[in-house]
Order: structure tokens, then C-alpha cells, then sequence
């Protein structure tokens, strides 16, 4: 992966765009959900806020339970206490969204099959407060490694993050990746964060593939309006079978 004209690349179509992240540092599938469709899960979320979980002190927020957030809070129990309420207050709220992303996993890797990861919970939703630490200083830069079996990163076993852009903030709030994959350290180096980077603009309905070992980042953001996207988590675990999770 060379040079930093071509960190990053857009795609018509999801199928198969996971092969694209050989020679890319983030795959853009433009318009794979309608802004109907975002608009209806956008009002849910908003329905839902209520049972939003909260993650380090109210800078940010998901519908369903993200691993990540549970983990380094210390959390982890919570996270794994009955995952089928998680999924049910997603599906009440979002019908239809977490299926959406496992079909989007299956279509983006190919001739595979994706299901539920047992025990975890399933895609949701990350809601960023505009005005809030990620809407002014960017979010954390990290690699997407918690939630992956020490033996699958240990060889580096594929794994993939898919984002969907369900509201944008009023401006900017794109996604950047740089040219730098995980070596065993959770927080990147100096001389990582000085590698060819780039930033990932996405508009509703579009969605963001990187491989789970990518150096990424949310950047800061503007305006009154949250910052409102679905993700979803997957791993290879045997050939051609993936699992899935938030
Ligand atoms: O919302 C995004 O653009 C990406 C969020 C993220 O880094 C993640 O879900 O792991
Ligand atoms: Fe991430």
C-alpha cells in the first residue's frame, strides 16, 4: 500500500469490496441505504434515547451494547449479561438494522456466510453528542482489536469493522485512517501517527469497510446534530464463516 493517493477507494457495490482492502486503507460503498431507510432508523434512535447506553462519561452513546466501551470501562460483565436484550431494544427501535449489517458482511466478503457471534451482541448504533470531546478534538485514534480471541490476532486472522453513515453531523466528522496496521500495541506510535493518513468523507447511507487491524480515527465535527452511524464487527473464524458483533 503505497502511496497515499490511493489509501482509500469507493465502490458501486458492497459485493465483494472486502477484496479492495488488499491494496486500499478504506473501501466507501456509497448509497447502500436509502435515506429513507436512514431517516427511519435516524427517528428510532431518537425513539430509543431513553435506553441508550452511556460510555465514558457521556461522550458518547450506542443503541445496544458496544464491546469496546464495556471493556475498557471495566465493564465487560454488563456486556455480556443477556445480549438478547440488547439486540430486542435495537430491533424494537431499528427494525430490520442488524440484519441489514450482517447481509452488508456477507455481501462485502463475498461467498460467505456471516451469523451472530453467540454470547455477544449484534450490530448497533454509536450516537456522538454534537459539542461533546469527539465533536472537538476527534475521537480516539485506535485499532479494533478488543473484541477479537487473542488467538485470531495473534495471526492476524481477517477481521473487518463496516460503519454506516445513518446522519451525518452538520459538517466534517469523516473517518481517518492512516497506512499503519496493529503490531501488538493498543496506542499507536510517533512515528505511526507520521504514515501517508487520509479522511474518509461519507454521507448518509454510505458505509465505511476497513480491516479490524487499521489505525483509525473519528475527526471532530460541527454543529447541533449528532453524529449518528451503525457498525458492525466481524471476523473470520473458520474458512469462509464470520461472526459478528458490536
Ligand atoms: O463511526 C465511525 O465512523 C467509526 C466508529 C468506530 O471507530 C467504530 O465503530 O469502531
Ligand atoms: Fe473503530
Amino acid at each position: 500500500m503505497a502511496s497515499s493517493r490511493d489509501l482509500t477507494r469507493r465502490a458501486r457495490a458492497a459485493r465483494g469490496a472486502y477484496a479492495e482492502l488488499a491494496s486500499a486503507c478504506a473501501v466507501v460503498v456509497e448509497n447502500h441505504f436509502s435515506p429513507e431507510q436512514c431517516a427511519r432508523w435516524v427517528e428510532g434512535v431518537y425513539s430509543a434515547r431513553a435506553g441508550w447506553t452511556q460510555a465514558f462519561a457521556g461522550e458518547q452513546f450506542s443503541l445496544g451494547r458496544a464491546f469496546y466501551t464495556h471493556f475498557e470501562e471495566g465493564k465487560s460483565a454488563a456486556y455480556f449479561d443477556d445480549p438478547s436484550s440488547s439486540d430486542a431494544r435495537v430491533e424494537a427501535h431499528c427494525p430490520g438494522l442488524q440484519q441489514a449489517m450482517r447481509d452488508l458482511v456477507t455481501s462485502l466478503v463475498g461467498d460467505a456466510r456471516a451469523v451472530q457471534r453467540r454470547g455477544w451482541c449484534g450490530p448497533g448504533v454509536h450516537v456522538f453528542p454534537p459539542g461533546g470531546p469527539v465533536a472537538a478534538r476527534g475521537g480516539v485514534r485506535h485499532f479494533d482489536t478488543e473484541g477479537l480471541a487473542a488467538h485470531h490476532t495473534r495471526a492476524r486472522r481477517s477481521a473487518i469493522t463496516a460503519v454506516a453513515m445513518l446522519q451525518t453531523p452538520e459538517s466534517d466528522g469523516g473517518l481517518k485512517v492512516w497506512d499503519v496496521t496493529y503490531d501488538g500495541h493498543d496506542h499507536p506510535t510517533r512515528t505511526e501517527l507520521r504514515a501517508p493518513s487520509a479522511v474518509v468523507t461519507y454521507r448518509t447511507g454510505d458505509v465505511v469497510l476497513i480491516d479490524s487491524y487499521r489505525l483509525h480515527q473519528i475527526q471532530p465535527f460541527e454543529g447541533g446534530r449528532e453524529r449518528i452511524s451503525a457498525t458492525v464487527h466481524a471476523a473470520e473464524v473458520d474458512a469462509n464463516l464470520w461472526e459478528s458483533w458490536f
